[in-house]
C-alpha cells in the first residue's frame, strides 16, 4: 500500500487525531482557548505531523474533507469544553485552514454546516488563515472572509511576519486577531526582538485586533510578551498540544 492510499484510506475512516494546544491569557495564565493540529497514527511510521501528510492530502484531494474532519470534531468538542464550564467566559477553538478549503472550495458551505451541528458559543470557532493563503488570490479571499465572519465565527491570521504584506494591508481583510509567528517569539531568536515585536503589537491593536504570540517557551517569554502588551500567549511554557481529556482536566482544574 502506498502511503497516499493509506492516508485516503484514514482520512476515509476519520482516523485522524486531534490534538488541542491551549492559548493563554498573559495577565493571569488562565486557558482562553485552543489550537487544534491534527495527527496521523500511521500503524508503522508511528504518529505523524501535520508537515508530513497535509501536502499528501493536497495532492490527492483529500484535504477539503479532511479539514471539515477538524472542524466538525473541534466544534462538537468546544461544545463539550463550554458545557462544562458554563459559568466562565466561553472559551474558543481555532483550526487550521488551507488554502484549497478556502480557495477553490465552498468553505462558507462547510462552515455553516459545521455551526448548525454544534452549539457553540457565537464567534467561539476560529480559523487560522496564513498571509500567503490571503495574498494567492486577496480579492476573492477578502469576499470570502468577509461571508465566513458574518456566520459568527472568528478569523485569525497566523504565522504573522513571516509573508511579504504590511499590516496595514491586510486591514482590508476582516482578521479579529493575529498570531505573530514563533521565529519572532522564542528565546532562540533574540535580538531585535523586542522592537519589533512592539511595533507589531501596537499596530495590531490600533487596527483593533487581538494578538496572540505563538512559540512562547520559557517564563521570561512570557513575562517579557505581557510587558510589550501582548495579551495572550500560545507554546511549550503553557502546555503542548494535547488530546481532548487532557484539554478538559486543565480546564476544570483552573477553576
Ligand atoms: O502541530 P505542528 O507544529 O506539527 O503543526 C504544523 C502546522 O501544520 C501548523 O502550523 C498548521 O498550520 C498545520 N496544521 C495542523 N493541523 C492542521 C489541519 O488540521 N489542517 C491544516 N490545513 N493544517 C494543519
Ligand atoms: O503553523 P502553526 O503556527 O499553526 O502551528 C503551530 C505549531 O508550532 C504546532 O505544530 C506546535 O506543535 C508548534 N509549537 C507550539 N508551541 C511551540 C513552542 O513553544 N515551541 C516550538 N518550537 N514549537 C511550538
Ligand atoms: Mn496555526
Ligand atoms: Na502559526
Amino acid at each position: 500500500l502506498t502511503l497516499e492510499s493509506e492516508l485516503r484510506r484514514a482520512i476515509e475512516r476519520q482516523e485522524i487525531t486531534i490534538l488541542y494546544q491551549p492559548i493563554v491569557r498573559l495577565e493571569d495564565r488562565s486557558v482562553a482557548g485552543f489550537e487544534a493540529l491534527a495527527r496521523w497514527d500511521h500503524p508503522k511510521l508511528g504518529r505523524m505531523a501535520p508537515g508530513e501528510f497535509i501536502s499528501i492530502a493536497e495532492e490527492i484531494g483529500l484535504i477539503v474533507e479532511l479539514g471539515m474532519f477538524v472542524m466538525d470534531q473541534t466544534a462538537k468538542q468546544l461544545a463539550i469544553w463550554q458545557r462544562a464550564m458554563r459559568s466562565r467566559e466561553p472559551i474558543f477553538a481555532s483550526v487550521n485552514i488551507s488554502s484549497r478549503q478556502l480557495l477553490r472550495h465552498d468553505l462558507i458551505h462547510d462552515v455553516r454546516t459545521v455551526l448548525s451541528r454544534s452549539s457553540i458559543a457565537r464567534g467561539t470557532l476560529k480559523l487560522e488563515l496564513t498571509e500567503s493563503l490571503v495574498m494567492e488570490n486577496p480579492e476573492h479571499a477578502a469576499q470570502m472572509l468577509t461571508r465566513i465572519r458574518e456566520l459568527g465565527t472568528g478569523l485569525s491570521l497566523d504565522d504573522f511576519g513571516t509573508g511579504h504584506s504590511s499590516l496595514a494591508y491586510l486591514q482590508r481583510f476582516p482578521f479579529d486577531t493575529i498570531k505573530i509567528d514563533q521565529s519572532f517569539v522564542r528565546t532562540t531568536s533574540r535580538g531585535t526582538r523586542p522592537v519589533i515585536l512592539k511595533s507589531i503589537i501596537a499596530l495590531a491593536h490600533d487596527l483593533g485586533m487581538d494578538v496572540v504570540a505563538e512559540g512562547a517557551e520559557t517564563d521570561s517569554d512570557a513575562v517579557e510578551l505581557y510587558q510589550l502588551g501582548c495579551e495572550y500567549a500560545q507554546g511549550f511554557a503553557f502546555g503542548e498540544p494535547m488530546d481532548a481529556d487532557a484539554a478538559m482536566r486543565l480546564l476544570t482544574e483552573e477553576r
